[in-house]
């Protein structure tokens, strides 16, 4: 439809329409001056491109919604991978060489680290088996140790009992040792008084008890033939007899007791000292002409009592344990 502006009629439609193009033709004064045809054709223009604008947005709109959705699949195909799994598994099973090599490596240092852990696993489980062995061990061991410093404590307690038992006896035996030698040594006195003033005693025979023998002025037991003792179970028998080893002053004496045992025991024994000789009754001896040549000769060191010698009628000493028989007098 034509339109007139400014009173000249002209062609909407057409080579260089604009809608400035009246602007440019005529002053807007004009365009105004006109009647309100003017704003219905700007209106309408107005409308036409907001028109146009409507549909080139939504246009757009779709065409970036189709974008997002494709990129949205892409970026899930990416992730899951074909058959639905994780992206990263498709790429393990068809990974660049380069990672197959370090999957490789990986994968054998996982194995090396699982069969070390395995070991591992059975070292601990030994160690505690062994731990547990020793922990019972350890309490068995303890339990012990309570034991036996509980005897050794009522051991240690017993020893020392026996112990002042053995000093008190010993004591009481020295005791009785001298009170016994005192009473000997009362009765020979006595007896050697009784003599003196009684002149009758000369004459007077002294009895010895049974199996003891008379020889001068003195009674002797010789032991028996089938016994030998050590010299200190000798000294005992005849003390148990209310005498002791016999003491030998003379050579008659010497030869007496060697005409009734070849080898014996007598009451003679090595002093404190080491070198001088004490007789039973506690006197040194004076006379050293009954010992056999060469003797005392303390062989090995240790002959500290002394015997009728097995050679001849004299004295040879010997070691204290020996076995011999044995004469007592009273
Ligand atoms: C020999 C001698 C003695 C010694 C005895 C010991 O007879 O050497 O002096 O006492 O052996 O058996
Ligand atoms: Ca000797």
């Amino acid at each position: 439809m034509p339109l007139k502006f400014n009173g000249q009629s002209e062609e909407l439609e057409g080579d260089g329409w604009s809608p400035l193009a009246p602007a440019r033709r005529s002053p807007a004064g004009s365009c105004r001056s006109r009647s309100s045809v003017c704003w219905i054709g700007a209106v309408a223009l107005c409308l036409g491109l907001l028109l146009l604008s409507v549909i080139l947005v939504a246009h757009t709109t779709n065409k970036v919604n189709q974008w997002d959705a494709k990129y949205t699949d892409l970026m899930e195909q990416l992730w899951k991978g074909q058959d639905g799994q994780p992206a990263e598994q498709n790429m393990l099973r068809a990974p660049p060489s380069n990672l197959t090599r370090e999957l490789k490596v990986m994968q054998n240092q996982h194995n090396t680290l699982a069969a070390s852990l395995d070991r591992l696993q059975e070292e601990l489980n030994r160690l505690n088996v062994n731990r547990t062995d020793l922990i019972q061990l350890d309490a068995r061991c303890s339990n012990m140790i309570y034991e036996l410093s509980k005897s050794k404590k009522n051991l240690t307690a017993e020893q020392e009992q026996l112990k002042t038992q053995f000093n008190n006896l010993t004591g009481e035996m020295e005791a009785l040792q001298k009170q016994y030698d005192s009473v000997v040594a009362s009765r020979d006195q006595l007896q050697e008084e009784f003599d003196r003033l009684n002149p009758k005693s000369n004459v007077t025979e002294r009895m010895c008890p049974s199996s003891w023998i008379k020889f001068g002025n003195k009674c002797y037991f010789v032991s028996p033939s089938s016994q030998k003792k050590n010299y200190a179970n000798s000294r005992k028998d005849c003390q148990s007899r209310g005498g002791d080893l016999v003491k030998i002053t003379s050579r008659l004496e010497l030869d007496f007791v060697k005409t009734h045992r070849a080898i014996a025991w007598i009451g003679l024994t090595r002093a404190e000292d080491g070198h001088s000789w004490v007789w039973v009754d506690g006197t040194t001896l004076e006379n050293h002409e009954f010992w056999q040549d060469g003797e005392p000769n303390n062989a090995d060191m240790e002959e500290d009592c002394v015997e009728i010698s097995r050679e001849a009628s004299a004295w040879n000493d010997v070691p204290c344990s020996r076995s011999f028989s044995w004469v007592c007098e009273s």
